[in-house]
This record gives C-alpha cells, structure tokens and sequence, in this order.
C-alpha cells in the first residue's frame, strides 16, 4: 500500500529484500572515510580516501551483504569541490545500479559532516551536510534520532518517501542511528536507550560517533563503564571517531579511518568489519576484519653535519641522500595516483642552516616530488639547536 507513487525504486526494492531468506545477516561496518580531505592540496592524496570509499563498496558485492554501515566523518568538512562530490554521487548511482538497489548504504553523522573551516575559523552551521544531500538524492539512508521526542518517538522508522528517520530493519537486524551530538554522549545515551525496543526478538546495532576513553591516548572519550548498560539493548555497538580500530568486550566495534587522513594514522591499525549474523536459537556473530589497500607511506631522516649557507645547497643534499635511499628502480614506471608511490615523512636533523636560507616545506616538497617517486611529503625540522616541527594538516 505505501508503495503507490514512490519517487523511485528504493522502497519496493528494500521490501524485496524483507522477503528473503532472514537466517543469515551479512554486513560491512567501516567509518571515517574524510571523502574530500587533501583536495586544495594534493590531487594524488585526494582520490585516495575516494579509492579507499570505492573497495569498500566492492567489498560489499564480493561478500555480498545487506547492507553497509558508515559511522561518520564521511565528508572532512562542508567544503567539498563540484568535481570531486560529482565523482562521488556517480560511484553511489553506479553502486546503487550494480546491486539492484539490494545493499542500503546507511550512516550518520560525524562531527567533521557538520563542520566548516574558513580562513582559519571553524564554525558549526546545524542542519546541514552533504550526507543529507546524497541521502535525498536517495543514495544513501541517513539515520537521525529526535532525542527530545517520547521514547516510542525517539527513533522513528526510515521512511523512504521522506527519506527520513532513526531506524531501519534489515531483515532481523534493526539498526538504529543518531547524528554526532555536541553534548556527552554518556549523557543522552541514556535517553536514546529508551528508545530502543526491548526484546523484540531482533538484533540490536546502534550507529554512534564517539570514542571510547583510553582506547586512544591523550584523546578525549567516553567513559565505557557508564555507557555498558547499553549492552541490555544493543548486540553490536557501531562507532566511528577514533581513526585507530579497536574492539571492546565483544560487542563494541570501531573500524578505524579507511585511509590516513593525517599523518599518526599511517602507523594505526584500520580497516573495515565484515560481520555475519546467524540466527540459532540465538543470535551469533562473526567478525572478520578487512585490510584496505591504502596509500604507503616511509620515514626517512636526513643529518645536516654542516651549516648549510644556501637552500640551493640544502635541496641538493636532501636530494642526493634520498636517491641513495630509495630503490628507484622499482617504482620509477608508477604514476603518482598509484597508492605504491607513498608520502614521505622526512625528518631534519643536525645543524640547523643558516638563518638566511630558511627552508620552504612547499617548495621542498615540490623539489621531492619532481625528483622521487613520491606524492606528498611532510617535513619535521628537527635541528639540535630548534625544536620547531611542521606539519600543515589540521
Ligand atoms: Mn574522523
């Protein structure tokens, strides 16, 4: 009966898959995807976290699951160029085709979804997103819960019309979904647990944006001991935030960044979740974990033993001490898009030059590139007599 008049496929297919055979539930959890990051700076770097995006959509139709969940911070922010978000809605409409509509792509918010920086501020504006661009295109299901609704109002069901809601049942997995909220989430998880049915017979996953205290040093997080009565409701706790994958008693999941989105996250485990969920006379759960090709990446330091007096000098010797470290004949046919190329982290030390041949990490950087097979390089000046370290991402 709703499905009179639809705007497309999308519901008729999904009501299709309700029909199948519910023993087995298969999906992909990944998160952090930062589709857009590099873009003014690095062409190469660009359409890596794009690539990254794309295996785990093939991913999804090698295993063949029902659907794939992303855990925010999808965009790095609300500017993205036409090009790029161009080459993005085609690879969705081109996914959605493939499958025969039959793997729903559902996510939420993060906090970089929702953020903007302009010359140097950031500023939040609510309420909009690319992530609510593609989901009304019908690309995507965008999970958003109303917090301040009655408990049975919390989460209401996708609506495929509107192409709104809070939760969506795939099969026996329901899944449901809020957006990053500003406030502490140990705070409004309380409410949000209210509205998820108790013992309905379905297997629980709950789509959050939030770290998990300790998992991460130094990185703020919630508190697990005052979020694991969760686990009354929920089978399988989805996150997304931290970029470092880590996995807590059974039941809380962080995949981790899909590509380095800044340079702590090369040396981090990452990748995605494949999960099966069985039905038995209860519900088990497989997780695998998926390794995503991503961009290499290598560390090399360089001792200045003399005061170098000009940055001709200082550029050759760089130069000259790289050529000898690389294997160059190994990479010299690849372009640059290739992900073999890797970045350089390139670490200065010893004598720091003259005061007058300053060294400019840009135009270093472009001298490398010309000269090595490398795509992107971030130089840490380290001299013993300057500690100063630069690193331009933000
Ligand atoms: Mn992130």
């Amino acid at each position: 009966m709703t499905s009179v008049n639809l705007p497309d496929l999308q519901l008729r297919n999904y009501e299709k898959t309700q029909e199948n055979d519910n023993k087995i539930t298969k999906f992909i959890h990944a998160s952090d995807i930062h589709l857009g990051s590099h873009q003014y700076r690095n062409e190469n770097r660009a359409n890596d976290f794009i690539f990254a995006f794309e295996e785990i959509l093939s991913k999804a139709i090698t295993h063949q699951v029902d659907f794939i969940l992303l855990g925010g911070d999808v965009f790095t922010s609300l500017e993205m160029l036409p090009g790029k978000l161009t080459k993005i809605v085609n690879i969705l409409r081109d996914f959605k085709n493939k499958t025969d509509e039959r793997i729903l792509i559902i996510a939420i918010e993060g906090n970089h979804d929702i953020r903007k920086f302009s010359r140097g501020v950031r500023f939040n504006h609510r309420g909009q997103s690319w992530l609510k661009f593609i989901a009304s295109l019908g690309l995507i299901v965008l999970l958003d819960a109303d917090i301040n609704a009655s408990p049975e109002d919390i989460f209401k069901p996708y609506d495929f019309r509107v192409r709104k809601g809070g939760k969506i049942q795939v099969k026996n997995v329901v899944i449901y979904g809020s957006r990053y909220l500003k406030e502490k989430p140990e705070d409004y998880l309380l409410t949000l647990k209210e509205g998820i049915i108790k013992d309905d017979g379905n297997f629980h996953i709950l789509l959050q944006h939030f770290g998990i205290e300790g998992q991460m040093e130094h990185v703020p997080g919630v508190n697990y001991v005052r979020i694991k009565h969760l686990k009354e409701r929920i089978n399988y706790l989805a996150l997304g935030h931290y970029h470092l994958q880590f996995i807590l008693e059974d039941w809380v999941y962080n995949p981790g960044s899909s590509e380095a989105a800044c340079s702590t996250d090369f040396s981090f485990k990452r990748g995605a979740f494949l999960v099966t969920i069985t039905k038995e006379d209860k519900y088990v759960k497989e997780v695998k974990k998926i390794k995503l090709s991503n961009r290499a990446s290598r560390w090399e330091t360089i001792y200045f033993k003399t005061e170098f007096r000009t940055k001709g000098k200082i550029y050759e010797y760089i130069i000259h001490k790289l050529k000898r470290s690389f294997d160059l004949g190994k990479n010299l046919n690849l372009a640059p898009s290739n992900i073999h190329i890797p970045v350089l982290f390139l670490v200065l030390k010893g004598k720091k030059p003259f005061y007058r041949c300053k060294i400019d990490p840009k135009e270093l950087t472009q001298v490398i590139c010309e000269n090595l097979p490398v795509v992107d390089v971030r130089i840490y000046q380290k001299f013993s007599n300057d500690l100063t370290t630069i690193d331009t991402f933000v």
